[in-house]
């Protein structure tokens, strides 16, 4: 079967239909939805205007004023339930993802995956959001610290995980106490839609049982960055958590802070690996195919250079070379392919651009190259390329968001090392070897200076359980596990005395 045979418009009608979404929600509006996979127009959708986006902060700021009221642990019930509306929608949303944005049909279920993984988290934290006693210096006094809700989150996601990035935050959010509004990337509206009608059915049976969850605890806001600007701009919304580009979050950051509101950024990576000359080269293969060509590289995780120990390249590199050259490339859904489609003929682009960049600095190009093209005009595929470079300049150092992996060889640790951090961006590494101390001083002070720092596997593909993020360019900001859920909470410092005098810190005496 070809691509042009392939049809997706009335079968993502279905998938909609599965999730309670009104067949009329897919026709006439002014955004229109394209599969990457075909080039296909799938959906025409209806963008809010700037008023009803102003009215719709008003609206999710109401629902946190009742929300913060709601125990935590019985907040943590309604993210256990919408886990169990994802549980039983995964084959379908997994399937939407892969239609709506090109990823494999693995991939696809394993973003639904990581969401229901995420609600799981978020409910036992809900049971957890602890706070200090601390050791008071005044006798009869306690002191701690207590964490509140903190108002409405907004978040602003890209199209390559379009409904988990959200689920990261949003089960997070709303378990501390907050309303969320959702600004998906124009390029991934569908799964967006999908997302908010899953979440309303948990809703409706969470206050079936007695809950108590507001209207508009979860608001979806479709249209393009004017939309995005009211958010970052508004004094109810405390919080933005952005993902996206360095470009997007250079003009996102400031305009939050400008007004003091908070900001967690999740912004580009140009991610490494080191591999060493005892790396256990069969794992490292696989290792790096992954990473590098998984989801057609368009993870902010994705692997994008590779430092190769001399004494290992000549071994390692042609049986690359050759994997590059033989994996399966084609209709994501189709069981066999590894590689879909790029996003978009612009993403398309910005990688000829990269690759041409790279020969004009030495690079020896395989791969890169358009396929399928015959079969669908309007659906981008590429041979993943794998660029052999001279050093680390030119397009190395920045982000191309398209599967090109940069390789250069090394004699030193400690040069490679340094090549790992001489980047703008900080997301996440990896080093591929058996010695320890090279381990453990890449995971070290001195070592790998990125979010995220990977022993024998590649930089992508976290679990939810760690915080995720990066430093430098990438923003800064942590989502997702550990103790990331702080950054949606208020802290408060508490000192309570319970006797009958009045003892001041730090000795201080002041008698009337
Ligand atoms: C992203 O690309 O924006 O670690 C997120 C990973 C995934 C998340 C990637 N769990 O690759």
């Amino acid at each position: 079967m070809t691509l042009a045979t392939l049809k997706f418009s009335a079968e993502t009608a279905s998938l909609m239909a599965s999730f309670g979404v009104d067949a009329k929600a897919l026709t006439g509006g002014t955004l229109s939805v394209r599969s990457p996979i075909n080039g296909e127009a799938i959906a025409a959708v209806a963008e809010i205007s700037a008023d009803d986006t102003r009215k719709a902060i008003d609206a999710a700021h109401k629902a946190f004023l009742e929300w913060r009221l709601v125990p935590a642990p019985q907040r943590g019930e309604l993210i256990r339930l919408l886990g169990e509306e994802l549980r039983a929608a995964k084959t379908e949303l997994g399937r939407l993802v892969s239609i709506e944005v090109g990823k494999i049909t693995s991939e696809g279920l394993g973003e639904v995956q990581e969401m229901i993984d995420i609600c799981d988290f978020a409910v036992g934290l809900s049971r957890q959001l602890y706070g200090l006693t601390i050791a008071t210096e005044r006798a009869e006094h306690r002191m701690m610290e207590t964490w509140h809700p903190l108002g409405v989150t907004g978040i602003i996601s890209a199209f390559n995980f379009p409904v988990a990035v959200w689920s990261w935050n949003a089960a997070l959010a709303l378990v501390c106490g907050n309303s969320t509004i959702w600004k998906p990337s124009e390029k991934t509206p569908l799964t967006a839609i999908a997302t908010q009608a899953i979440f309303e059915k948990a809703v409706k049976r969470y206050n079936a049982q007695g809950g108590k969850a507001p209207a508009n605890l979860s608001t979806l806001l479709i249209g393009g960055r004017d939309i995005g600007e009211i958010l970052v701009d508004h004094p109810k919304v405390p919080l933005i958590s952005a993902t996206g580009s360095t470009a997007m979050g250079r003009a996102v950051g400031p305009r939050v802070a400008a007004r003091f509101g908070r900001s967690i950024l999740e912004l580009g990576g140009n991610n490494a690996a080191i591999v060493g000359l005892t790396a256990d080269l069969d794992l490292t293969l696989r290792g790096v195919a992954f990473s590098a060509m998984g989801t057609a590289g368009q993870r902010c995780t994705t692997l994008r250079r590779l430092f190769v120990h001399e004494s290992v390249y000549d071994t390692l590199v042609p049986r690359l070379i050759k994997a590059y050259g033989s994996v399966t490339i084609g209709n994501p859904l189709e069981a066999g392919n590894l590689i879909g489609p790029l996003i978009d003929k612009g993403s398309y682009e910005r990688m000829q651009h990269a690759l041409e960049a790279a020969k004009a600095n030495g690079g020896k190009v395989h791969g890169g190259d358009r396929v399928r093209s015959d079969e669908a005009a309007e659906a981008f595929y590429v041979r993943p390329a794998l660029v052999e470079m001279p050093e680390q300049c030119g397009p190395v150092v920045e982000e191309t968001f398209a599967p090109i992996l940069y390789v250069i060889k090394y004699a030193n640790f400690d040069d490679a090392l340094a090549l790992n951090n001489d980047v703008p961006q900080g997301l996440s590494s990896s080093i591929f070897t058996n010695d320890i101390r090279e381990a453990e001083a890449f995971v070290s002070d001195r070592g790998s200076d990125c979010g995220i720092a990977n022993v024998n596997i590649g930089p992508s593909g976290a679990e939810i359980g760690g915080a995720f993020g990066g430093e430098k360019e990438t923003g800064g900001g942590r989502e997702s596990g550990s103790d990331s859920w702080k950054a949606y909470m208020r802290r408060q410092t508490n000192t309570v005395n319970y006797g009958r005098t009045l003892p001041l810190a730090q000795g201080v005496k002041f008698d009337i």
